[in-house]
């Protein structure tokens, strides 16, 4: 999970017989969300890392988008785009159904998924843009707050009920990350609890989940990712032990 990320020029690690392969990047969200299934369902698999701003050729002719995350069967067939990916994960491993059983209940979660979307754009250029104001904090804020209500409603820890479903794990990702806001564009831009006490009950119960645990990293790491990436050279591998 913590290896290096693979460059042009490297060679293409031979695949583990048996073994469903996730092409990755270790600060890529969306690549998260395919991790967060696998770790839920406790399905075996092995990680290759691609280095985004240097991808190596043979990484381009498996994948069509050059994107991560990318799954790959044993028999050299991939699949790529996390929702469609951790869809088929869910049915393809249809122990612990991740959706409500309910189709209407499941529609419901795959619209809030949709809406999500609203979120993670904002979020994006709170992180990324040159000038950024409250307003636009704001109205990510009031993103947000369709789900802290929708907590409310539902009276249960998880959007999942008493474990994280799928709309709990595809959100994951950007909510493990809220706090880079603060720590890049400081205080001003730090959520306000109060308004939030029910996402924050969610966020620390996510964070104690043991599939969640696989692949969390704390804000502060993530912070470090981003500013590298800021600042035009991003670090992929800062977590890479050097001996
Ligand atoms: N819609 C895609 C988005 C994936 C995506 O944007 N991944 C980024 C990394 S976080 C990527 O691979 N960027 C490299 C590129 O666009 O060339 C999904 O849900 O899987």
């Amino acid at each position: 999970m913590n290896s290096a990320h693979l460059t042009k020029g490297s060679e293409a690690p031979p695949l583990q017989p048996g073994k469903l392969r996730v092409y990755s990047m270790r600060f890529c969200p969306y690549a998260q969300r395919v991790h967060l299934i696998l770790d839920q369902k406790k399905i075996p698999y092995d990680v290759v890392l691609i280095n985004l701003g240097n991808k190596p050729d043979w990484y381009l002719e498996k994948s069509p988008l050059g994107k991560v995350p990318c799954i790959e069967f044993p028999n050299g067939d991939v699949l790529y785009e996390s929702l469609i990916v951790a869809d088929y994960l869910n049915e393809a491993y249809s122990q612990s159904n991740l959706y409500p059983d309910d189709p209407l209940l499941k529609a419901k979660d795959k619209l809030l998924i949709e809406r999500f979307n609203g979120v993670i754009s904002l979020m994006y250029k709170l992180y990324l843009e040159t000038f950024v104001d409250r307003e636009l904090f704001e109205e990510a804020l009031k993103g947000l707050e369709i789900f802290d209500r929708e907590l409310g409603t539902r009276g249960t820890p998880f959007f999942g009920g008493n474990k994280p479903g799928m709309l709990d794990l595809m959100i994951w990702p950007w909510c493990e990350r809220a706090d880079l806001i603060r720590i890049i564009r400081g205080e001003q831009y730090a959520i306000p609890r109060e308004r939030f006490l029910r996402l924050l009950q969610w966020k620390s119960a996510m964070k104690d989940d043991p599939g969640v645990k696989v692949s969390y990293l704390d804000p502060e790491i993530h912070a470090k990712y981003m500013r590298s990436r800021l600042a035009g050279s991003p670090q992929y591998d800062i977590l890479v032990e050097t001996k």
